[in-house]
């Protein structure tokens, strides 16, 4: 079958809608883009202005840059500088996440407020606050300020990073690798990458993994716990997904980006009855709120509400001309949406000072006044619903699927009732009914757009007992072939996963959230260490991390501090750094001397999905669990046998 034959029904639709209308998509772009070759190997260097120079060896001398740099220099710090670009995003969305917390902590802000005081008390043990009799506002006072000082934090370790298990914070530390200030990360790393600055690879690339660590451990972590105690930790709910969430009959808001705050109170103030029968006087039959890229993700996993699309489908969304609105926060927006929105009547509300798009109007995130604002952006919306034009919302959507596995969740629903725990995960790790665990996360490209490259891998795993784990966009890929629904394990599942699967009502795949989420993921392989049985560092575990479709810098700074804590990472794409055998070579192989991780380039998904499962069998054999030993399964009258505690 043709790539476009597969793109799936609601895709091909609107692309051809596209066609005829001469709307220029992503998916077009994408089609007509020549990749840059030296950018794709990292053999340009920009990072001053003797060149740009083009370090391309034809009879294969080594070339050198104006100032002297070698090819293995430059890939190094372009590989470096991604890490640190991405870290960013994660980092100054955390800095958001902790104003609004510290404002709920005061009581100084109406409409948040600290909702979960089991992992309030959690994360307060971590930075080490005495929690003994004091009100949970006092609590989270402390917490938000030792937070905050760790933005700017000179000396020292990351709080979280204690969470890791012991060894791999000894090694850690023995080898420089302990993150210290989250921001002090990423501003030595744009320091070492100037001209003329550190120009030793294994130096970059060490520095680059310290700065991924305090993304992993810090910058990422922070916002998913502190979400998590403002908003709710999410547990396990329904939702759908596909373009055809968005409802004929309604009006049709969408919320896309990464921030939730302000997408919370669009999901607390649609409920006001005086909105409701606004749209009913304006002709629609409700307010139907769906997501896009991760702050979908967000709202699917704490409201159930859809995901409409991933990263690729935002355009296509609004092609269907039943939009009236979307409101965007940070990151992986598309400047081409203000354009697309002309065609049709949908409005582009830009909500953030750090993210504004020029074609959309701008109303700035006033967390005082959050739900007011989001009923001001809901009014909008409203009424704008009669100057709908030509609709045509394509009729997909999946079934209801399984979203909201946080760690705690996973914990809750392997440990049973009485008990929560990683035991039964790990016995069937041991006992081989379960191979391994393997995040699958990242990105939905355009150009790969029905090419089937984030499902073969999943379905690959899971036909081969390996249980996944999902984040971002890459789990939209997923429910759109049912992988996320609990029948999915009969019929995709080896035998072992899906009696797993079965005995416990969960899907072989869960989803976990968004990237910034991923934190969930180590979090949840440090459990798995502290639970015991399965080596005593996370890089004795067999697990991996995959993101076949990624393209954000963000995924970088992701797959880096899976490596630095001990992951093999395997990305979709041809290596970014080929034009150094060196900077190649350390990534490929040198890391699993250093951290135990390391990366593996590899376009095609079903040689990806072996890569991973040769590396869980191998790290199986180290353990000594290659062989499936009896079967160990918990069923309700085990559970029951669990004593507390
Ligand atoms: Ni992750 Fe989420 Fe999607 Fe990729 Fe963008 S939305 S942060 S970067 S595209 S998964």
């Amino acid at each position: 079958m043709s790539d476009e034959k597969n793109k799936g029904k609601a895709v091909t639709e609107l692309l051809d809608i596209a066609k005829v209308e001469n709307i220029q998509t992503a998916h077009a772009r994408s089609a007509s883009m020549k990749p840059c070759p030296i950018g794709a190997t990292s053999a340009c260097c920009k990072n001053c202005f003797m060149g740009p120079c083009r370090l391309v060896s034809k009879s294969g001398e080594e070339k050198r840059g104006v100032c002297g740099a070698t090819q293995d220099t430059v890939a190094a710090r372009n590989f470096a500088r991604m890490i640190a670009a991405g870290n960013a995003g994660h980092v100054d969305h955390a800095r958001e996440i902790v104003k609004v917390f510290r404002g709920a902590a005061k009581g100084e802000l109406k409409h948040y407020e600290i909702k979960d005081e089991v992992k309030l008390h959690m994360i307060a043990k971590v930075y080490g606050i005495d929690t003994d009799g004091r009100d949970k506002q006092d609590i989270a006072i402390e917490l938000g300020d030792k937070i905050t000082a760790e933005f700017g934090q000179q000396e020292g370790e990351l709080k979280m990073i204690g969470r890791a298990p012991k060894k791999r914070r000894q090694l850690w530390k023995d080898k420089g690798l302990s993150p210290r200030g989250i921001d002090m990360e990423i501003v030595e790393m744009m320091h070492r990458t100037i001209v003329g600055n550190d120009q030793d690879v294994m130096s970059l690339l060490m520095a680059g993994t310290r700065t991924a660590l305090s993304n992993g451990w810090g910058g990422s972590m922070i916002p998913t716990e502190l979400q998590d105690i403002m908003l709710g930790t999410p547990s396990p709910l329904k939702g759908k997904a596909n373009l055809g969430v968005l409802e004929e009959d309604q009006v049709n808001i969408i919320v896309h980006g990464h921030d939730p705050l302000l997408a919370e109170m669009i999901v607390e103030a649609v409920k006001d009855e005086s909105l409701q029968a606004a749209a009913r006087a304006k002709g629609a039959s409700g307010i139907n709120i769906v997501g896009i890229c991760c702050t979908a993700n967000e709202v699917l996993l704490r409201h159930g509400l859809s995901m409409v699309g991933s990263f690729s489908q935002q355009e296509l969304a609004l092609i269907t001309g039943a939009v009236e609105l979307m409101a965007v926060d940070i990151q992986c927006i598309m400047q081409s949406l203000p354009a697309i929105a002309k065609c049709y009547h949908t409005k582009i509300i830009t909500t953030s000072d750090k993210a504004k798009i020029p074609g959309a109007a701008h109303i700035p995130f006033d967390e005082e006044n959050a739900y007011e604002q989001a009923k001001e952006i809901i009014k909008l919306a409203v009424d704008n619903f009669p100057n709908r034009r030509k609709v045509h919302i394509p009729d997909e959507k999946t079934a209801d699927l399984i979203a909201g596995f946080s760690h705690e969740t996973i914990s809750y629903m392997l440990g049973g009732t009485f008990r929560s725990s990683y035991r039964p995960l790990n016995d069937n790790i041991i006992n081989g009914r379960i191979l391994g665990v393997v995040g699958v996360v990242g990105c939905s490209l355009p150009k790969d757009e029905g090419k089937g490259i984030t499902s073969t891998v999943v379905k690959e795993l899971i036909a081969n007992n390996v249980l996944v784990l999902q984040t971002g966009c890459a789990s939209y890929a997923c429910a759109n072939e049912d992988y996320l629904i609990p029948e999915a394990a009969v019929k995709y599942a080896g035998s072992g996963l899906a009696e797993v699967c079965e005995t416990v009502g969960i899907p072989p795949v869960l989803h976990c959230g968004s990237c910034v989420d991923n934190s969930r993921i180590l979090i949840a392989c440090a459990a798995m260490v502290h639970e015991g049985g399965l080596g005593n560092d996370l890089a004795d575990l067999p697990v991996a991390g995959c993101a076949p479709e990624w393209m954000s810098e963000k995924a970088i700074a992701i797959g880096q501090y899976f490596v630095g804590s001990g992951a093999p990472v395997v990305f979709g794409s041809k290596s970014p750094v080929a034009n150094s055998k060196c900077v190649n070579d350390l990534l490929t192989k040198g890391f699993k001397e250093i951290t135990g991780g390391f990366w593996a380039f590899e376009p095609n998904p079903n040689k990806m999905a072996q890569i991973i499962i040769d590396e869980i069998v191998v790290r199986r054999t180290a353990l000594g669990i290659e062989k499936q030993k009896e079967r160990v399964l918990y069923d309700m009258a085990m559970r029951r046998d669990l004593k507390c505690g």
